[in-house]
Order: C-alpha cells, then structure tokens, then sequence
C-alpha cells in the first residue's frame, strides 16, 4: 500500500476530537491520556505502508487474499449489482488490484473515480490502470474519503457505485463506520450503490494468529509507530523495551493492538516527557469483526438497504452490496 494511501483513517471520534491534524499534537493528546493511545492512521508512513503490503501475503493474513479469492469467484455476479454505464468511486485506494477485477468483470462501467488522500500516489495508480484498461476513463480525486468531497462532473448525472474492500470499515469504531457509510450515501447520492468489503468474526486461534504472524511482521509494523515518532518528532524510543499486543476482545467483537512498555520508563517525543510503568500500554488499532447479520444492521442504520451478500466456503470474509 502506498504511503498514506489509508491515512484517512479515524481511530475514534472521541481521539479525533482530542488531537488537532498535526502528528505531534495527536502523539501529545494521546501519550498524555489514561490510557495511552494512537490512532491506526500513523502506521502507514512509507516504511509502514510497506510492512503492511508484506502483511497482506502472510499465510496467517487471510483477509486479503479470501477477499480477493470472492471477488474474483463472484465479480460476474457482484457486476449484475452495477447499473449501465455508472460510476465506480473506490474510498481510499490503497491499489487498484480489487477495483481491478470489478472493472473487467463490468464492461458497462463508465469511469472510475479512486479518492485518496495521496494525491502522488493516486497519479501513479491511475496512469497504470489507463495503460492497461484503455477503453476506462480513470477520473482521480485528492481527497479525504471520510470527509465531504466533489465528485467530477463527468459521472454527476450518471448511476454511481461505490467501492470500500479490504475490511479497512473494520478500523473505523462501529459509529463511525455508520458515520462513514451516511457520509458516503451523501457523496454518492440517491440510488446508488455500495460495494463493501467485511471481515467476519470467526474462531479467536485464527483471529489471533492472523495478528500475531509467526514472522513478526505485524510486530514490525506496530513497533514502527515508535521509529517514525523517534525520526519525525525527535523522540527517543527505544524498541527493544517495547512489545507488540495483539489480541481479540470477544465482548467488543475486534482485534486490539498494543504497545507495551516492558520496564518503568521514561521517553521524550515532540518536545515532552512521558512515564510508562511496566506492562503499561499504548493501544494502537482496533480491526473490528462483524457477522453478515451485524453489518447489515450497521447498513441499515446508516441508511443503506441490503441488496447481496457473498463469502468463502469457512465464511471468513464478507463483500455486501448495499443500495440507496
Ligand atoms: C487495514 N486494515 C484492514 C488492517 C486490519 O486487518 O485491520 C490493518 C492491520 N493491522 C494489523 N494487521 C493488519
């Protein structure tokens, strides 16, 4: 994924109010408060982003790779959910993969429209995807997808999709996922369509496994917050007293991941010092897990009417087609 491609990401309203945009001012809100916090959105500087791909091919990882196994299972079906010459506007492109095979399995698509905060990034993706899909107009957008954006004129007066794989919903807290899926419904507009990539809640061992890679990569990827704290904010961090959490809360229905301090210590970052006891944590992400059932209620609370579901034969993933 490329750097910033997810740095839309809220971890929570409540963390959202606290911290102004400014990374130092979110680390300062966040080490100050009991307990200490981050929000998932600063993972994903360039040596994060790349873990993170990493991440995506690990055998424990199965998310990715189910959703990509339904979606190319489905996308005849999934393309019957796409109205004649409609729109499809994917909300945060990390890449064009999944959107991808959508784009081939729907020939009456009229444009794509990927947003992303990136706007570099998103440059790059769409030059490819004109390269290989020529007959497509590929209508980027710079924008943060949770916030009010424009689309372009060109796909104003026609049917619009939208396109929200890989589970990243999941990272949002269950308001401001509704949140995001109102927000949504505003940008896209009356009758459309919304196309919705969920993570199931399944058995704790897989769920724990898949966020606790024997390879330590997801322990990288976490412990990496503290890197870019040391190097963009002249923190003084010292890894090796700290460890990768992660675990599923059964009551609260996600995974939690943690930093924790290994010994009493004390760190400076962004010009202040803060205390950590031992065992004390940081919480750095929450990947939330729904069934098909809760998810469709969070759609309909949100606005959307259930049109489709698909999944995997272990029911691990979910995809959704949802309407206006
Ligand atoms: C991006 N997001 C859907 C991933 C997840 O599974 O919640 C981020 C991740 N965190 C640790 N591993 C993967």
């Amino acid at each position: 994924m490329a750097a910033l491609a997810r740095s839309a990401l809220r971890y929570s309203a409540r963390h959202e109010a606290a911290a102004s945009d400014s990374f130092a001012d979110h680390v300062v809100a966040g080490l100050s408060d009991t307990p200490k916090w981050l929000s998932a959105k600063y993972f994903y500087d360039a040596a994060g982003s790349a873990l993170f791909e990493e991440i995506t091919r690990l055998p424990e990882y199965y998310p990715t790779r189910t959703e990509l196994s339904i979606l190319t299972r489905c996308a005849g079906e999934i393309a019957g959910y796409i109205p004649l010459s409609s729109g499809l506007v994917e909300f945060g492109t990390g890449s064009t993969k999944k959107a991808r095979i959508l784009i081939d399995a729907a020939p009456q698509l009229a444009a794509y429209v990927p947003v992303d905060i990136s706007s570099e990034f998103l440059a790059q993706e769409a030059a490819a995807l004109r390269r290989d899909v020529p007959w497509l107009p590929v209508l980027p957008v710079a924008a943060d997808f949770t916030r009010d954006f424009d689309l372009p004129q060109q796909i104003r007066s026609r049917p619009r999709v939208g396109f929200f794989p890989g589970s990243t919903i999941g990272n949002f807290e269950p308001e401001d996922a509704a949140e995001f899926l109102r927000q949504a419904a505003r940008v896209l507009g009356q009758g459309a369509t919304m196309i919705v990539g969920v993570d199931l809640i399944k058995d704790t061992a897989v769920l724990n496994a898949a966020y606790n890679d024997a390879a330590s990569v997801t322990a990288q990827f976490n412990l990496n917050i503290l890197m870019r704290m040391n190097r963009e904010l002249g923190g003084n961090f010292d890894l090796s007293s700290f460890r990768h959490r992660a675990f599923y809360n059964i009551e609260d229905h996600r995974i939690e991941m943690h930093l924790e301090s290994l010994k009493d210590q004390t760190v400076k970052v962004a010009g202040r010092t803060f205390s950590f006891e031992t065992g004390e944590t940081i919480h750095t992400e929450n990947s939330y897990k729904y069934t098909i059932e809760s998810f469709r209620a969070l759609a309909r609370e949100a606005g959307w009417r259930w049109a489709a579901t698909w999944t995997d034969e272990k029911n691990y993933f979910s995809v959704h087609a949802l309407r206006l």
